[in-house]
């Protein structure tokens, strides 16, 4: 392992740490987040992973990256998970059978039951409802495989999304859900690290899959109309139970026996404790159903989605995309201002919409019922990413970060959720926790404002933190104590990149 010179000997021991860790969460195409907790690629780790992979195996971080967006629907959505053919729906609930339309919605009880005889995602990846990838496919060329595929044919964005192979090998199936689209800031932090015409040439087959990626957000998620994209489930958000979705999700039934037919597999390789409850965990189920048996449509959401959020940290990183994307334009020969002024505009609709003075923070808003979520929750501070926030809005921000609802002090990062919530729990997950991404990304907001003494104070906490207690998934509050995933790709991966 190469270790900066700069290192003393305490922290390049942490680097080394870091590094075995995102090696032995390496399968040879792609990174996963964590061997026991989730055994697939998923979308926004990806892209955190690629920024350290930048530091010690680039062209690992370009892998994964072509990995997933080999399988970007032709419509640009880049699916949430996409899933590994040699893992079985045992090893990760809801796996390939469930998103592809499989499992008991109606009567024929066919889905994942803890004991039954499962199939593996290859082999359910056959009769599935889910479309092929626009990159390479087993059989070949995805506008003539037979596969029952929603939507995503007629809607053939341009783009030029993805006809052609990656090289990667067969394409894989992933959801029909999305995450927060950081993969252009991704790509941009792993070519600037290392500007030479290998990293150019992967910005020129990413440019246009990271432009449709976008253009899907912008347009079909549109659905309040003002700019700023919908989430249609909280896992879209990456902040799966954060307070932010408590009323959005009261308003949506329970179908209890939901969890009957299908068997959670999360809490029985960590504390319940320190996972959603079962309650949240019916809904979200209860919601994928609904998109999935609507073909994963986004026509008429409005009128028949049970969940359809704008969330402030989701609709950032897409403006922070935008910038990036115009960086990655000048690069690769295309015209950077239309991605300039979409970061602006969407910036102003962040103001606009989802901006609430009484709390100087940014709330979620509930499409559906035109309400904002009442809790100070830590998507609310996101903005800070965009450049061109207001030095009011920016002020404000930082108030809250420095008040003793986020209090970044010198021994604690950001937690999830506001400390003085009567709900705020340190264990459960995204309501309290400490989480190493959205910290990285917060201390690169403050650097883009110019508060670089903050922006150390956060660096500094997180680095103790990994020192303390290992590269753990998510960190108690208070005492710091790891949670969750011991060997977590993400939160080795921004390690390295504080550490550079
Ligand atoms: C968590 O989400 C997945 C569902 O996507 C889960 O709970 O099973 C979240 O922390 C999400 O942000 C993250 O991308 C994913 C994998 O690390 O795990």
């Amino acid at each position: 392992v190469d270790v900066p010179e700069h290192l003393g000997e305490a922290d390049a021991e942490t680097w080394r740490g870091a590094t075995a860790i995102l090696a032995a969460n390496w399968t040879g195409t792609h990174t996963v987040p964590s061997r026991t907790l989730y055994p697939h690629q998923w979308s926004w780790d990806a892209a955190f992973i690629s920024i350290g992979l930048a530091h010690v195996a680039p062209e690992r971080a370009w892998r994964d990256l072509r990995s997933l967006f080999a399988a970007q629907w032709p419509d640009g959505r880049v699916p949430h998970i996409v899933f590994d053919p040699g893992v079985t729906d045992r090893d990760y609930f809801p796996g390939p059978t469930f998103w592809s339309g499989g499992g008991p919605t109606g009567s024929d009880g066919g889905g994942p039951k803890p004991d039954g005889d499962l199939p593996t995602a290859g082999r359910a990846a056959a009769p599935g409802g889910l479309p092929i990838p626009t990159g390479r496919t087993a059989k070949g060329d995805a506008s003539t495989s037979g596969n029952r595929s929603i939507g995503p044919a007629s809607s053939g964005n341009g783009a030029g999304a993805a006809r052609s192979g990656n090289g990667a090998g067969a394409a894989r199936l992933g959801s029909g859900i999305v995450q927060p689209p950081v993969h252009a800031v991704g790509a941009w932090e792993v070519y600037r690290r290392a500007p030479d015409e290998a990293a150019t040439a992967e910005l020129r087959w990413l440019y246009p899959r990271l432009v449709a990626q976008q253009e899907y957000l912008a347009t079909a998620r549109d659905v309040g109309g003002a700019g700023l994209a919908a989430i249609v489930h909280p896992w879209e958000s990456g902040l799966d139970n954060s307070p932010a979705w408590d009323e959005a999700l009261a308003g949506v039934p329970v179908a209890v026996e939901v969890l009957r037919r299908y068997a959670r597999r999360d809490n029985q390789v960590v504390s319940s404790d320190h996972r959603p409850t079962d309650d949240d965990y019916a809904r979200y189920l209860t919601i994928a159903l609904s998109y999935r048996d609507g073909g994963y449509r986004d026509a008429d959401l409005a009128v028949r989605h049970p969940f359809l959020v704008e969330c402030p940290g989701f609709n950032a990183l897409r403006g922070a995309a935008e910038l990036a994307l115009a960086r990655i334009a000048e690069v690769v020969g295309a015209d950077p201002a239309p991605h300039r002024e979409r970061a602006a505009s969407i910036t102003r609709q962040l103001l606009d919409r989802l901006f609430v003075p009484a709390t100087g923070m940014f709330h979620a808003l509930d499409v559906r019922t035109g309400l904002h979520s009442p809790a100070r929750c830590v998507n609310g501070l996101l903005p800070l990413v965009l450049p061109e926030l207001p030095a009011g809005q920016v002020a404000s921000l930082v108030t809250a970060l420095e008040s003793a609802r986020f209090g970044v002090g010198p021994r604690m990062p950001v937690p999830s959720y506001d400390r003085s919530a009567v709900d705020f729990d340190p264990f459960r997950y995204w309501r309290g926790p400490v989480w190493f991404n959205i910290n990285w990304l917060l201390r690169a907001g403050l650097r883009t404002h110019g508060r670089d003494g903050l922006a150390d104070t956060l660096r500094s906490a997180l680095l103790d933190l990994v020192r303390h207690s290992g590269y753990y998934e998510y960190f108690h509050p208070d005492n710091g104590a790891g949670i969750g995933s011991p060997a977590f790709s993400w939160t080795a991966a921004l390690t390295l990149d504080l550490l550079a």
